[in-house]
């Protein structure tokens, strides 16, 4: 099958803060993307903590990518992928910041 990134995380206000990548050595955190899931599909980060999201594909082809971020305030963000049916077949999750 070929894989698409179209990743969609809805931040919104969420990756207003501190540029990640002006931080130092931030936390690292892997997500795997298949078909059709995110493993972890929860995450939890904490407001005002610099993070680095690494997401992997691990549909096949090596297209990964680095998200450096702050997460400026505590919520629930929903997380899912826009390919035609995909979050219906259960690729969806969770940011959860506290
Ligand atoms: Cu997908």
């Amino acid at each position: 099958m070929a894989w698409r990134w179209s990743l969609t995380l809805s931040f919104g206000a969420f990756l207003l803060g501190t540029p990640g990548w002006a931080q130092d050595a931030p936390q690292v955190i892997t997500v795997t993307l298949s078909s059709y899931a995110f493993t972890p599909s929860a995450i939890a980060l904490k407001a005002g903590v610099p993070v680095r999201l690494h997401l992997v594909n691990g549909s096949g082809k090596s297209h990964s990518f680095d998200l450096r971020l702050t997460p400026a305030r505590a919520g629930t963000y929903p997380l899912k992928c826009t390919h035609f049916m995909h979050s219906g077949l259960g690729m969806t999750g969770t940011i959860t910041v506290q």
